[in-house]
């Protein structure tokens, strides 16, 4: 019998699932656990539905494996009678009923969480102490300590600091392997029209229960679901099984169609780990040891590119966001480089527009919520940013619509890479395309409406003029850039009668951006 009269409640997030936490080494019954779903979470953004339900099953089966360990769990339901949908709120509820004499959480990944529970702990008469997430390599302050003004933080240097750091595919004599850091030339592969892409690993979980409390408390979410075959992993288990299923059969072919597209085919050889990773199930340590472990293991079948590939973008990309997430948030939220003001069309709703590479990456991001990275840069990221679509709207659709959508990867990849609203904090120049890089990495081309060699005419493929457009509107804040001399040059060679045909042509589609 213990004769400590400490109470302790410790708060666990929704993207907080680590079960191999310190916290939970052991079983202490002075410690309580704390986990809510809350109207503050669902309602920040307008969420898909499989968002919703993928937090709540995950976070539901969490507190069951808690509770098997023989942890004391506190799990508030949406529809509790007794729920304040805060965490301020509800804390400081069970706080007091139940005697609690210190308070402690995790680190939150979000700036707006992050802010409100220190807020919430400064009110508090009781001890509070925070802990980290034990989840990523690197702390939220290191990429920021390395690279001190007036170094730039570039995202290769961080990422051959982090091969070193971690000796991640370092030969012997902590060199890279195979002589070289980055293989990126070869991972620009279009798909051949003989080659059959391996289906996707789909899980079929009954969430009907849980889709029926959320329709039932009437939060508003956009997408479709078949609740009852969930397709994506919720728990550890199934996690591990779609890490190991892409580490088998997808990771021979992830470099060479890392940006490779094509209609109806949703995934490719893309791993789908981003939500299990960014909930905290599996760690990028777990991703990258079975990634390297697999590789080693089969060398003669696996190409070294396919490999480094990937483990860029996790311990470079993923990594690299936090620490500008962290360093540049809350400023980072408002910036807006171009000052650009349209609104986000109505068809990336709907996903009902002619162009079929828009058509099938927004249907496709309704019925999975999910697109592959090149999807979102080239495809929704680069027409938003042609079109001069507010960052705002742009952030609040990425947000809400992705399984894997959490302001800290999220805005850094959208407001940063994608829309260049940072004005070149993530990236050194705009993701911008016309339509022949869309139709050099993918057969959407082929089954559009649009022409994607035309610039001007009715079949002209938006792509085209709305590409010379933006750059003929930004020649004030971009022309300078090095890295796009070459682009400006071919632009100010070009016939003045036809720049005008284009840019005319560019004003008539922005003029009826929702018929496109
Ligand atoms: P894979 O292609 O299999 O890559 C493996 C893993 O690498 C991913 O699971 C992810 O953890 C990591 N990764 C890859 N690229 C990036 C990147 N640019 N930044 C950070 N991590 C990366 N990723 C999110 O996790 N959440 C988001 O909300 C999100 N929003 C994005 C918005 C835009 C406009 C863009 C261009 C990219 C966004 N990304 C986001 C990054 C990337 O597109 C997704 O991580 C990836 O598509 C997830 O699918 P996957 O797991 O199959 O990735
Ligand atoms: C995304 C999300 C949703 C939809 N719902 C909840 C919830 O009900 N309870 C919860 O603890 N977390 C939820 N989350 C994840 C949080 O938004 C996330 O933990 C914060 O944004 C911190 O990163």
């Amino acid at each position: 019998m213990s004769f400590d009269h400490h109470k302790t409640l410790r708060l666990i997030l929704g993207d907080q699932l680590n079960i191999n936490h310190t916290w939970f080494n052991t079983v202490d019954k002075s410690i309580t656990y704390l986990m809510m779903e809350v109207r503050s979470e669902t309602d920040y953004s307008r969420h898909h539905i499989q968002k919703v339900i993928a937090f709540f099953a995950s976070m539901q089966q969490f507190a069951r494996e808690l509770q098997e360990q023989g942890h004391q769990v506190i799990y508030m339901f949406l529809n509790d009678e007794t729920n304040f949908h805060r965490f301020d709120q509800n804390c400081l509820y069970w706080i007091e009923k139940d005697d609690f004499t210190r308070f402690e959480y995790q680190l939150p990944d979000e700036y707006r969480v992050d802010e409100h529970l220190k807020s919430f702990v400064s009110t508090l008469t009781i001890p509070s102490k925070v802990f980290d997430t034990e989840h990523f390599y690197t702390s939220r302050k290191e990429l920021s300590d390395l690279f001190q003004p007036p170094k730039s933080i570039v995202m290769e240097k961080f990422y051959r600091y982090m091969r070193k750091k971690h000796n991640v595919l370092m030969d012997e004599n902590n060199k890279p392997l195979n002589g070289k850091w980055n293989f990126d030339q070869d991972n620009r592969k279009k798909i051949p029209k003989s080659h059959k892409i391996i289906s996707p690993l789909l899980f079929s979980t009954n969430l009907k229960p849980i889709e029926s409390e959320i329709i039932k408390s009437n939060i508003v979410t956009i997408g479709s679901v078949d609740s009852e075959h969930f397709i994506w992993p919720i728990s550890r288990a199934q996690s591990l099984q779609l890490l190991d299923f892409f580490a088998n059969h997808c990771l021979q072919y992830f470099g060479s169609f890392q940006d490779a597209m094509a209609p109806n085919e949703w995934s490719i050889y893309h791993s789908r780990l981003s939500y299990s990773l960014n909930i905290k199930l599996i760690s990028p340590k777990e991703v990258i040891d079975k990634v390297v472990e697999v590789y080693d293991q089969h060398q003669t079948e696996i190409e070294y590119h396919q490999v480094e590939g990937f483990v860029r973008q996790i311990i470079g990309w993923r990594e690299y966001m936090r620490g500008i997430y962290w360093l540049n948030m809350p400023k980072f939220a408002s910036l807006n480089f171009f000052n650009h003001t349209t609104k986000l069309p109505s068809w990336f709703w709907t996903g009902e527009t002619k162009m079929t590479c828009l058509s099938s990456a927004i249907n496709q991001s309704l019925d999975f919520a999910y697109a592959h990275h090149i999807q979102r840069l080239m495809i929704t990221g680069n027409f938003a940013l042609l079109a001069g679509v507010h960052p705002d709207d742009v952030d609040d659709w990425y947000l809400g619509i992705y399984i894997d959508a959490i302001e800290w990867v999220e805005i850094t990849n959208t407001r940063g890479m994608s829309q260049f609203a940072d004005g070149g904090i993530v990236g050194t120049k705009p993701y911008v395309s016309s339509a022949s890089y869309i139709n050099k990495m993918s057969s959407y081309c082929e089954s559009c409406y649009y022409n994607a060699s035309l610039k001007t005419g009715d079949k002209a493929c938006p792509f085209n003029s709305l590409y010379w457009n933006f750059f003929e509107k930004q020649e004030e804040r971009l022309s300078n850039n090095p890295r796009l001399g070459m682009m400006y040059s071919v632009w100010k060679k070009m016939n003045p009668s036809v720049k005008k045909e284009i840019l005319n042509q560019a004003e008539y589609y922005l003029n009826h951006i929702n018929e496109l």
